[in-house]
């Protein structure tokens, strides 16, 4: 699939060099370094695209954009994947309740999120890669695990036995009861008659009357979420990558369900090195969601005249990992920030003085380095901001000319 285009990052590399990123890995539940061996490897869940982008998918998605523009910095390479979910049962569900024609509406939606990400200014994956483009991968992966005695059939449908695995539950360190309850909230069927192990986890759909299916060594069918991007990812980055991310949402049973399909496919393989959540934004008290309804969309923000900058600024100004609301509020003071910003770095910059950039430089990198602390290295800028706009410190000619390239390379704002 086609991605979107990606804005330039302007190099730092006359400001010294920035320490590769720890990150907390949901797995052992502690901050761990990351030590990528060659390029930097990331996968990052994308978007069923059966309805557009709201502020929690644009919050997920530049958490995971401040990692890559992280690794940038220390000097690595990057090599991102980013799957489409772009056959799935909210999908078909979506497109029978609305009369539009599947693959139309994924098409559709699909291209809403490349344009609200390009304003966003996030970096574009190397690998955007849909799910329908997949199939013969996906179907090979699940033709390993039949032949492994991984896998087998209720009526025509395909089952992954989740305990191949013997790692299965390190992703989320749940216990089982906990397990079964989340399976049954999010999408899976712990009580179908026939299965195995209550959560074990479906590989293959057979054909349903009215669905599309393709034609495989599996008979007619469809993909199941999960082995999607156990296969996609595998594809495209090898074993061993270095992060598997998604919204918290995703830990169980997506997360733990992905790396036990790969791994139980390739004995001894292990999926992701690091596994990175981002918190969940809601609205109104809940958590944001197509199915809910409650949601605040990039798109109408920008069609209403919100600067996209100010709407990332907003998102930064929350800790990737927290679960927060999104308020009017927050918009308005970032709209705020942003201005003050704009002017310091104006008046700062070719022969114009501002306060001195190097504490700053320090400090973004510093914060970001250590999990992704935005709040942190935006409150950094926002601290030069002041004391530039308001004269307390004007000892360095030049000043605003570094801070744009901070802010642009580290931050991902674009300040003009
Ligand atoms: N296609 C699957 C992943 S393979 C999926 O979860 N799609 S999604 O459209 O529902 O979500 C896309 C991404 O946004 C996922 O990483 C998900 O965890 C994240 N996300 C969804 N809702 C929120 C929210 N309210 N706050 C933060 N992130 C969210
Ligand atoms: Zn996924």
């Amino acid at each position: 699939m086609r991605a979107w285009p990606s804005p330039a990052v302007p190099r730092l590399d006359d400001l010294g060099t920035a320490r590769t990123p720890s990150l907390f890995d949901t797995a052992s539940g502690s901050v761990v370094a990351t030590s990528p061996d060659g390029p930097a490897r990331m996968y990052v869940c994308g978007i069923t695209p059966y309805d557009a982008t709201h502020i929690g998918h644009a919050a997920t998605y530049v958490a995971f954009d401040l990692l890559y523009r992280a690794w940038l910095d220390a000097g690595h390479e990057v090599r991102y994947v980013q799957n489409v979910t772009d056959i799935d049962d909210p999908l078909l569900e979506r497109a029978r309740a609305t009369g539009a024609d599947w693959a139309e509406l994924a098409e559709r939606e699909t291209e809403l999120f490349r344009v609200d990400m390009q304003a966003l200014r996030v970096l574009a994956p190397q690998g955007y890669v849909g799910a329908v483009e997949s199939i013969s991968t996906i179907t090979e992966m699940i033709e390993r695990l039949q032949r492994l005695g991984h896998a087998y059939e209720v009526d025509a449908d395909v089952y992954f036995s989740v305990h191949a695995d013997p790692a299965f539950g390190q992703v989320s360190g749940l216990d089982e009861p906990r397990m079964i309850d989340l399976f049954a909230e999010r999408g899976g069927d712990p009580g179908r008659p026939g299965k195995k192990h209550p959560l074990d986890c479906l590989l293959w759909q057979a054909e349903r009357p009215g669905e599309p299916a393709w034609d495989s060594g599996l008979g007619r069918g469809r993909p199941g979420w999960h082995v999607e991007c156990s296969a996609i990812a595998l594809e495209y980055l090898g074993e061993r990558f270095d992060v598997q991310g998604g919204g918290s949402d995703l830990v169980f049973p997506h997360h733990e369900m992905t790396a036990s399909e790969a791994q139980a496919a390739f004995d001894g393989l292990r999926f992701a090195q690091t596994y990175v959540h981002a918190g969940m934004v809601g609205y109104g008290g809940e958590k944001m969601s197509k199915s809910k309804g409650n949601l605040v969309l990039v798109s109408q923000l920008h069609d209403s005249g919100t600067d996209p900058m100010a709407l990332r600024l907003a998102l930064l100004r929350h800790h990737y990992r927290s679960d927060w609301n999104w308020t009017d509020a927050d918009l308005r003071r970032a709209q705020t920030w942003l201005t003050d910003w704009r002017v310091a770095v104006r008046e700062s910059s070719g022969s114009g003085r501002g306060a001195a950039t190097a504490p700053v430089v320090h400090e973004v990198r510093e914060a970001l380095a250590d999990d992704l602390d935005a709040p942190s290295a935006t409150e950094a800028v926002r601290r030069w901001s002041v004391a530039t706009n308001e004269g307390a410190d004007r000892s360095e000619q030049g000043a605003g000319d570094v801070i744009r390239r901070l802010v642009d390379a580290r931050l991902g704002i674009d300040l003009g």
